[in-house]
């Protein structure tokens, strides 16, 4: 009987041994393939995303593009915070994910100006700060890790580019301008194009200028009004793709034509899915790129961070432009968001 114990408490304790050394083993090998600090009680890395709103289908892109790169699965936590289009509320998100001591904050600024004073507080707590796609101005560019995002004044000067080699820079050109968010790097960046191309073309003018906030709603309420108050309009130059839908809407109920075999030649921005399916079917002439799949280039970013090399201070995305007359079904195919 007593040897029948000792041998069973032999096992016992053979078991008990090989199971520490299995809890062990897996600690340290899931700490050593995540963060180089990832949250102690977890064991994820934790991100706070101060994102810009739900104004367009770009943002709704690079929100999904956010969340399926930084989930659970691939270990990380990612604390998504929506501003309605507000930098007061983007600023109070950033103070709440300091508070909450999380290992990266990631902003898309809405607009350009009046970060200094909560990146000085991301600095102190000593939590690298990544801004993806709009950029900041601010009084020094050590007050932030880094940014990756687009050319914004490139996609303009490509739109203008292609309206001087296809509508002509001698014509009296009517322009209609829908602007986006004022003050963000992404209507900076195509008005400056446009701006550019009107004092390279003094036969173009632009007959009203006026933001739609990237919104369809917006870009319908403005145009429905441009419409009533201007008998001839050659051009719509509309910073992204929803505020043309909305701009196609008022021109539709308004009978006005446009498009390849229209009256009003349409610029727009962005190329998503729904902006590249309208280009295919000839609504919209021309349509300049703007890719929002940031989540691999930020997950790229931390990962150079956590292994301690530098990222590029600044990096741009490489981006394309459709024609009407030369988009096909492959390159509608081709498009992930
Ligand atoms: O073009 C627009 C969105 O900042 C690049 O914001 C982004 C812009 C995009 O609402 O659709």
């Amino acid at each position: 009987m007593v040897v029948l114990m000792k041998k069973l408490w032999l096992v016992v304790g053979c078991v008990w041994v090989v199971g520490m050394v299995a809890v062990m083993a897996r600690g340290w090998f899931s700490s050593s393939s995540k963060a180089e600090n990832p949250s102690a009680s977890s064991g994820l890395t934790r991100i706070g995303f101060s994102k810009v709103g739900a104004e367009s289908d770009w943002r709704m892109a690079n929100t999904k593009s956010m969340k399926m790169t930084f989930s659970e699965k691939n270990g990380y936590e990612l604390l998504v915070e929506e501003a309605q289009q507000k930098q007061s509320r983007q600023v109070a998100s950033i103070r709440n994910f300091i508070a909450r001591g999380v290992d990266y904050i990631v902003v898309a600024p809405v607009t350009e100006e009046g970060w200094d004073d909560v990146l000085r507080e991301v600095k102190e707590a000593k939590i690298p700060l990544i801004i993806v796609d709009r950029m900041i101005k601010s009084a020094s560019d050590d007050l932030y890790t880094c940014w990756v995002g687009s050319d914004f004044r490139k996609e303009g000067d490509v739109a203008v580019q292609w309206m001087e080699e296809n509508l002509g820079r001698e014509r009296d050109l009517k322009i209609v301008h829908l602007q986006g968010t004022m003050g963000s790097s992404a209507q900076i960046g195509r008005t400056a194009g446009l701006q550019a191309g009107l004092e390279r073309n003094p036969a173009w003018h632009v007959v009203v200028s006026d933001s739609g906030s990237f919104t369809h709603a917006k870009g319908k309420e403005i145009m429905e009004q441009m419409l009533r108050q201007h008998p001839y309009i050659d051009v719509l130059y509309s910073e992204n793709d929803n505020m043309t839908f909305g701009a196609m809407e008022a021109m539709d109920e308004a009978h006005r034509s446009y498009g390849l075999r229209g009256e009003i030649t349409v610029i727009s921005f962005d190329a998503t899915q729904a902006g590249l399916t309208a280009t295919l079917q000839g609504k919209i002439n021309y349509n300049v790129e703007c890719n929002p799949l940031h989540g691999p280039r930020v997950e790229e970013i931390i990962r150079r961070l956590q292994n301690g090399e530098q990222p590029e201070k600044f990096s741009y995305v490489d981006e394309m432009s459709f024609d009407a007359r030369h988009i096909t079904q492959a390159d509608l195919d081709a498009r992930e968001y």
